[in-house]
C-alpha cells in the first residue's frame, strides 16, 4: 500500500486529494496545526481514513518528525496562508508559512533515507502583472501580492532541489480552482453563499471590489487528479494547470443570481472599495497544453457547470441551517 503525507489536508485541496487518495489505496496521511476549536469540517467524512499528525509550517523539528511517522512515498506540500488580501495585511507571516514553509518540507524530506516523490503547491499569482497571454510554464513571473511574491520563493526552492539533490520534485502551477468546499472569503464562494441568503431572504445585498478581474477558474476535485498524476511520470517536471478560459467576476455573479432564478443582480449586488488590493492581478488565462499532451489530463467541468454547483451547493446547505453546516453539508 503506498503511503501519503498532504500537508494542508484540511483545506479544499487537501480534502479533495485525501479522498482521491484513499480511493486508490493510499495509506493517508495529514498533517493539523492545534487550535482552540477543532476546524476538520472539510475531512470530517474522512477521520477513520485518514492518519492525522500535529506539526506547523513554522516548527522544522515537526515537519521532519512528521516525515519520520508517515514514512510517505509521496509529500504533497499544500498547507500555505493562501488568502491573498491578508497577505498584504501580514506579509512577513505570509513569507514564513508559504515560501519558507517549503523550504522546510523540502529539508524534511531530504532527511528520509527513503526515496519521497514531492508536490508543490505552486500559484498563477506567480504571473500577476502578466507579461503574456495566455500564461504558460515559460511565462515569467511578476507577483503583485506578498503571497504571490512567497508562491514564487516556494516554486524556486523546489526546482533548486530537484537540481541540487536529484529530488523527484514537481510544481503544479495551478490557476483559480473552487469548489463548495472553497473558504468564505474567496471571491466565488463569497458570491455562491450570498447569493443562496439572499434568495432565500436570510441576506440583503453583496459587497464585492474588483468587478472587472478575469480569472481562469475550474473546479478543485478536477485539479487534484492533475498533482497526483505530476508524481506518477518517469521524470519530475513543472506544469501549468488550467481550463484555458477566462471569465470576469462581474460575470461569475450574474451567473451566480441566474442559478437561483435572480436577473436583477445589479439591485444586490455593491461595489465596496475598501475591498479593493493595493495591487490587483487584472487577467489570468492559461494555456495547459504541456499537462494535457505529457500527462492526458484534462478539466472536466465547465465553467457553468461548477458556478451552478457551488450556489446549489450552497442553497441545499443554506436552506437546512448556518454555514458551518453548509460546508459539513457538501462533504456528504
Ligand atoms: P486552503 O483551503 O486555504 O488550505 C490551506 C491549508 O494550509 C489548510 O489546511 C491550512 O490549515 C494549512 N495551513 C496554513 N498555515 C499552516 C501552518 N502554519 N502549518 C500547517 N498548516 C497550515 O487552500 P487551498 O485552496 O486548499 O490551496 C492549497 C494550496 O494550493 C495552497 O498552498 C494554495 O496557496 C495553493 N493554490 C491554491 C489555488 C486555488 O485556487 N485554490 C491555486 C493555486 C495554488 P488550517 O485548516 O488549520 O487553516
Ligand atoms: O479573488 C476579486 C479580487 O480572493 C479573485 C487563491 O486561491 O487563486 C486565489 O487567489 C478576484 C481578485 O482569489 C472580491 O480582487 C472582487 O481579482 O477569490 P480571490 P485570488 O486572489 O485570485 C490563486 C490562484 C491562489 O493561488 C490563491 O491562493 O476577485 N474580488 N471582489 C474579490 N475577491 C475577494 N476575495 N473578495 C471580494 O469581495
Amino acid at each position: 500500500m503506498p503511503r501519503v503525507l498532504i500537508t494542508g489536508v484540511t483545506g479544499q485541496d487537501g480534502s479533495y486529494l485525501a479522498e482521491m487518495l484513499i480511493g486508490k489505496g493510499y495509506e493517508v496521511y495529514g498533517l493539523i496545526r492545534r487550535t482552540s476549536l477543532v476546524i476538520d469540517d472539510r475531512i470530517r467524512h474522512l477521520l477513520d481514513d485518514v492518519r492525522l499528525i500535529d506539526a506547523d509550517l513554522l516548527d522544522q523539528l515537526s515537519l521532519i518528525k512528521a516525515v519520520q511517522t508517515a514514512r510517505p512515498d509521496e509529500v504533497y506540500n499544500l498547507a500555505a496562508m493562501s488568502f491573498v488580501p491578508t497577505s498584504f495585511v501580514q506579509p512577513v507571516l505570509t513569507g514564513e508559512y508559504t515560501a519558507l514553509g517549503v523550504a522546510k518540507m523540502l529539508e524534511a524530506v531530504r532527511l528520509a533515507d527513503w526515496p519521497i516523490r514531492f508536490y508543490q503547491a505552486s500559484s498563477s499569482e506567480m504571473f500577476g502583472k502578466v507579461h503574456e497571454i495566455p500564461q504558460r510554464e515559460t511565462t515569467p513571473y511578476h507577483p503583485r501580492s506578498p503571497y504571490g511574491v512567497a508562491k514564487v520563493y516556494g516554486h524556486w526552492i523546489t526546482v533548486n532541489y530537484r537540481e541540487s539533490y536529484k529530488m523527484y520534485a514537481c510544481c503544479g502551477i495551478l490557476f483559480n480552482h473552487e469548489s463548495p468546499r472553497r473558504g468564505l472569503e474567496f471571491v466565488t464562494r463569497k458570491i455562491s453563499h450570498a447569493v443562496a441568503r439572499i434568495k432565500l431572504g436570510l441576506q440583503k445585498e453583496l459587497r464585492l471590489g474588483n468587478l472587472d478581474a478575469k480569472r481562469d477558474w475550474g473546479f478543485a476535485g478536477d485539479y487534484v487528479e492533475a498533482m497526483w498524476l505530476m508524481l506518477q511520470q518517469a521524470e519530475p517536471d513543472d506544469f501549468v494547470i488550467s481550463t484555458d478560459e477566462t471569465h470576469s467576476v462581474g460575470e461569475f455573479v450574474r451567473l451566480a443570481f441566474e442559478c437561483a432564478g435572480i436577473s436583477n443582480w445589479q439591485d444586490y449586488v455593491r461595489v465596496d472599495p475598501n475591498l479593493l488590493r493595493p495591487a490587483d492581478v487584472d487577467i489570468l488565462i492559461g494555456d495547459s497544453t504541456k499537462a494535457r499532451t505529457k500527462l492526458g489530463w484534462k478539466p472536466r467541468v465547465t465553467f457553468p457547470e461548477l458556478v451552478e454547483m457551488m450556489v446549489k451547493s450552497d442553497l441545499d446547505a443554506e436552506a437546512r441551517g448556518n454555514t458551518r453546516a453548509a460546508i459539513q453539508a457538501t462533504v456528504r
